[in-house]
Formats: C-alpha cells, structure tokens, sequence
C-alpha cells in the first residue's frame, strides 16, 4: 500500500480542520518560533515536567547561532533541545503549503530559510549536527554515552525535517545536510570494526532513516534503519559498557531500567508495549514502515501485536497512551487510572505515525478508527484552541487541588503551559497538525482501491486524474455524520473507493449514486466501484450519543460511564458543573439533549444530560450506613474532551459515576 504519493493534492476544505490548521500556521508556529528564540519564558510549575534543568527559556535557536558561530555564548536546554527547531522546522514546512489556500506565509519561509542556514553553519565537516556535544563535550565524546546522550533521536528529527523541506519545496538544501549527517551516523555505526554496535537510548533515527530512503532513493538508508532495528535489546550490556568506558553523562540522577529504553531485548521479541511510551512509539512505528518496506514478516508481525496490545489494554478512551508518570511509560494490562496517568501528546502523535504505517501495510478500520479517536481526542487535548499553550500530560481527570497537594499529581496540569523545559510536545502536534493531508488516504498497491479512511472533508487529485471531493452536510463532521463523496474517474481506470465505516456507528446508511445499496462491510470498509466517469457516494454515520463502560478488567472504571458521539469523547468541566464532579451521576439510559454551539470554544456539540448529585445528611468524615446518602436530580453539561481547559481553571472528568 502507499500513502501520499499516490495522492498528489490534497486540499483539506473541512471547516473543523481548516481552523485547525490555519491556526497553526497563522497563531501557533509563529508563537513557537518565538517560543524557541527565547521571547517566550518557560512556566511550567515545579515538579510538573520532566528533567527541568532551570533554564527560563528554550535556548534552542541560541544554541544553533552559537555553534553557527553567529553568536558568543554556551550551550542551554536538554541534550536534545535542537529537536524543537527540527520538528518546528518540519511543521513550518508543511505549512508553506497553506500559501495555496490564501494564507500569507511569507515570515514564516524566511524564518524556515533561517533555521536551515543555521543548521547549514552548525554542521561539522564530517556531518556530525548535535549542539549539545558541539558546544559542551570534546569530539572524542561523541557516539560515547547512547544511554541519555539523544544524539541519534537529534539528528533523526533534523532528518525528518528535511525530508519535509523537500517534499514540500524541492529544494536540497536542508536534504543536502540530512545526507551529510545520515552519512556521519552510517559511518559511525555498524558491525564493522571500531564502529559502535549498539542504538541511541531514543528511537527516532530508525523512522528517519526510512523517510530519507523513501525521499532519496537511497537502499543504504533502509538498510541502517533496518540494523538499528535489529541491534536494539542484543546487548544488555552496551550502554553500562558505554559508561564504563568513561562515556558521558546525563540525567545522573535518573535511573531507568534497560525497558524504559526498549533496550531490555530484542524489539522483534517483545510481547508487550512497555517501557517509555514514546520511546516504544516511535521504534514500533519504524518496525512497522521498515518491515513493510523490506517486507519482513518477524517485523510486520512485531508492529502488529505491540499494536494489539496497546489498543485492547493500554490505551485510554481519549487514545491517551502511557499510565504512569515514572518514566513516562507504559505500565500493565488494563491499568488506566485516570487522575495519574501520562498521556503524553507526543504518545498519541506517535500513535498516528503507526496507525498510518500499520494502514499502509494492510488498511483496516479497526486502525483508522484508533487514529480518528487519537486525531480528534488524545492530541487535540493538548494544544489550547489559539494554539499557543500546551498539555505535555493529558489526564482524564483532574482537580487543580490534588495537583497542587499530592506530588504523585504534580504532572497533571490543570492549565496549559506557554512553554516547557523539555518542550517535545508543541513542536509535535503542529507538525502532525501541518501534514495531516497525509493521514487521510491509503492507496492499494495495484493503485486500484482507494481507501479514504477519515472524515475530514478535502478535495483531492490522484497521479491519474482520479478526483476524490468529500463533503459534509449540516454542521459539519465531527458534529454532523452526513457525509458525501463525489468521486470523478474521467479516463474510466478501473477504480474502487473502499470507504470506512466506524465501529462505534451502530448503523448507518449507503446511497450510490442516490440508490440505497446494501455492502458488505470488511475490514471495517465498504467498497464502492467506481470506475465510472462520476460516482457519488452519500454515507450518513450514527451519530447518536453513547454511553460506554470499560471493560470489567480495568479497576479505574468500575461503575462509571464515559459518554461518546461519533468520534468525540465528552467531559465534565467545573466550569460548567458546580463540583465536585466525583459527586455527579447518571444512569445508562439518562436523557441527553444536544445543541451544536456556534460561539461557545470555537464551535462545538454541548451535551446537557439529565443526572443527579449524591447528596450526604451529615459532613462527618465517616457514617454508619443507616445515615443514607440521597440522590438530587442535577442537569450535567458536557463538552467535547479536546476543548476541556479553555475557560476557567478547575476539575475536570471523562468517566462518571453511574446510577441506576
Ligand atoms: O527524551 C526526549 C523526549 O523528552 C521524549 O520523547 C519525551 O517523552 C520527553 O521525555
Ligand atoms: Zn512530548
């Protein structure tokens, strides 16, 4: 299966995700740019984050000015704080493309023009790019402390942007200093002698390497990400052995078994999704892109059952993935407790890189529905609606008091940051915001079957002048279910659109060409022939309110219900709640009106549900039970999880106490 190049032009029109969109361009890159150039200060509250190390501001473009030599000064910020220019460097341009759609990018071209001049003055002659070792460590260091040092993850994510670069403007400019730097690490590592035989503490170069291979042509590049792949976990020893060699140190403080790496055994082993979320993310999606390309079958295989694992028993209604904040990691089967979990936005990011390879190999709806639940839930959570403060940590419960008085809480903030000491995550979410074009297609091999696997509205051309225009009626998706696609085939190719059909729609109904028809659904997918001139296929989706319970294996849940329409997952907020929210219930069959609101968080569905509150006839801190407690009738306002935290400061809940 491919992806993009198959789709040429797609022009995303859907009015939910051009906002999106426009505003990342238009409010969050320009904000981030600043972020990085240190206009912006860093105020995330202590203890919040992980591996402060102080600084008040990010540094990151300072840093590549001072080893561009452009600029006096010393290194600040993590080890990997070049990567928020590199992924910035990647959003921004993706972005260029918005000039198409009327959008004035100009500033925002010459600020990418001036990050990769910078990375141009920052390279060694021998490709090495990584300020941290450039400006802090002496030569002989590097490649010497892979445990914390990122430099592999630093150089992958330049890498990625420069692939970006390419595609997006065809200049080889920054690709020219990926080359360089691919070159460098190819050299550097192998199993020949004197080359380091073991991988970056960071996953990250492995899907690099693959993105160049597919922008270059290159075998050499697959072939390394391959080895990086297989060398992971063969040595358990490799980086105590790095250390004792008188390696560099990071994060002394830090003490993270060889799984938080995913360097505990081989990945083609692994049974289960452990260790750092993102970590295991972005190696898994790799083993999943790598094995399709190479078509390896342990590798395929490997991608699928991580995969398996992850949504059956580690990932959270809302796509939030990583239950524990110690190591940011994944923890056991079915352990989703809602007010400590991670949920890093960079997980749920990752979750779309994997979903999109895993589709590539074999599209199923099962996986496009775990990326529309991640794209409309999971990451849109952690980016406020102007698109300048972010959640790195997104819970599914939350009270500004138990943050600030239980440590174990400390991560889960109850406002998003302007800006963060470990600042992964903005830089993220625009560049999967920037590119989402790519998210919406997967193409069979034979370029027969189309599969437009998510409902966001676009016009799009294929390479043989196939069209694909869907539209959506009413308020729109994900607000409206009422969705069409005028399919146009002008040289008659033997085609067929293969559309999804979401598991959470109970029902549905198919009109082709205004005929009810009645299709089989496979894989999730119903498959449309369309190898006439014109072909209109009009798809209304169930978009009635659920009530859904967890499985009984997930103690965290027990006797709540979570409340869903369509793709999105509703919440509680103060705000709109009196609190606390703990105290608030409804039963399965509780009356829910819904009004679509126009001006109320840019535009979205309110749920009022016809609940009650438990209500104590004393304030004693314990009673007999012959004291009963009371049930008042209490209406409930919910709004979708994605836009919690918009308004006022306060708790917040997705899964609420159920009644009879
Ligand atoms: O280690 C680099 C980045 O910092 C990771 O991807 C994030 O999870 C954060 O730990
Ligand atoms: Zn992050």
């Amino acid at each position: 299966m491919t992806n993009q190049a198959q789709a040429l032009n797609v022009n995303i029109t859907s009015r939910f995700w051009t906002r999106y969109l426009n505003m990342t361009v238009e409010n969050a890159l320009p904000y981030q740019w600043r972020a990085l150039n240190d206009e912006v200060p860093v105020d995330v509250p202590e203890g919040a984050a992980w591996g402060e190390n102080g600084s008040q501001f990010s540094h990151s473009l300072r840093n590549l000015r001072i080893a561009a030599g452009r600029e006096e000064g010393v290194f600040s910020g993590q080890p990997f704080q070049d990567t928020d220019v590199s992924k910035w460097l990647e959003a921004a341009s993706y972005a260029l493309r918005r000039k198409n759609a009327g959008l004035n990018v100009d500033e925002l071209e010459a600020h990418v023009n001036e990050a990769i001049e910078l990375f141009e003055g920052a390279q060694d002659e021998d490709g090495y790019l990584d300020t941290k070792f450039e400006l802090d460590l002496p030569a002989e260091k590097r490649f010497k402390g892979l445990r914390w040092s990122h430099e592999l993850y630093t150089m992958g994510h330049f890498i990625e942007a420069a692939v970006a670069h390419y595609e997006v403007t065809g200049s080889k400019r920054a690709l020219d200093i990926a080359e360089r730097v691919a070159n460098c690490i190819g050299h550097n590592f192998g199993d020949g002698e004197g080359q380091v035989h073991g991988p970056d503490g960071h996953p990250e170069i492995e899907l690099a390497l693959a993105r160049l291979y597919e922008a270059t042509g290159e075998r050499r590049w697959l072939d390394l990400a391959a080895w990086f792949i297989r060398v992971r976990g063969t040595d358990p020893e490799f980086f105590d052995e790095q250390d004792a060699a008188g390696g560099p140190q990071f994060y002394t403080d830090l003490h993270m078994p060889l799984k938080y790496f995913v360097q505990d055994e081989p990945i083609l082993d692994k049974q289960h999704a452990e260790g750092h979320a993102v970590r295991l993310l972005y190696l898994a999606a790799a083993v999943s892109k790598v094995g399709r390309l190479l078509n390896d079958q342990k590798m395929l295989d490997t991608a699928e059952r991580l995969w398996t694992n992850i949504v059956k028993h580690r990932m959270y209604i809302t796509g939030a993935v990583g239950s524990c904040q110690v190591g940011e990691s994944f923890s056991f089967d079915d352990d989703l407790p809602n007010d400590l979990v991670y949920g890093e936005t960079c997980a749920s990011v990752a979750m779309l890189f994997y979903g999109k390879s895993l589709m590539e190999t074999k599209p199923r709806g099962s996986v496009a529905d775990v990326m529309e639940k991640e794209l409309f839930n999971g990451v849109l959570s952690g980016v406020q609606l102007d698109g300048t403060r972010y959640f790195y940590v997104n819970p599914l419960e939350a009270d500004p008091a138990a943050s600030k008085g239980n440590p174990t809480k400390a991560h889960i903030l109850t406002r998003r940051a302007g800006w963060f000491d470990c600042a992964c995550c903005p830089a993220n979410l625009g560049r999967l915001i920037t590119s989402l074009d790519q998210y919406l297609y997967t193409v069979s091999n034979d370029g027969k079957t189309v599969y437009a696997h998510q409902f966001v509205a676009n016009k799009t051309e294929f390479e043989d002048g196939f069209t694909i225009e869907q539209t959506q009626a009413g308020d729109e998706y994900p607000w409206s279910g009422d969705i069409t696609f005028h399919v146009s085939n002008p040289n008659g190719l033997d085609k067929k659109v293969a559309v999804r059909i979401p598991q959470w729609s109970k029902d549905y109904t198919l009109e082709v060409n205004g005929e009810a028809v009645e299709l089989p659904v496979v894989d999730g997918f119903v498959t449309v022939d369309a190898s006439a001139a014109d072909t209109e296929i009009h798809l209304v989706l169930d978009m009635s309110v659920r009530r859904v319970r967890a499985s009984l294996r997930v103690r965290a849940d027990i006797g709540k219900l979570a409340v869903a329409r369509g793709p999105i997952v509703f919440c509680m907020e103060q705000v709109d709640n009196k609190g606390p929210l703990w105290l608030d219930g409804m039963s399965a069959d509780a009356n829910v009106s819904e009004s679509y609101e126009p001006d109320l968080l840019d535009g979205v569905e309110v749920l009022k549900v016809k609940g009650s509150r438990l209500e104590s006839p004393t304030d004693d801190q314990y009673r007999a039970v012959d004291a009963p407690l009371t049930e008042r009738e209490e209406t409930l306002t919910m709004i979708p999880y994605y836009a919690w935290c918009n308004r006022a400061e306060g708790q917040m809940q997705v899964w609420v106490r159920e009644t009879k």
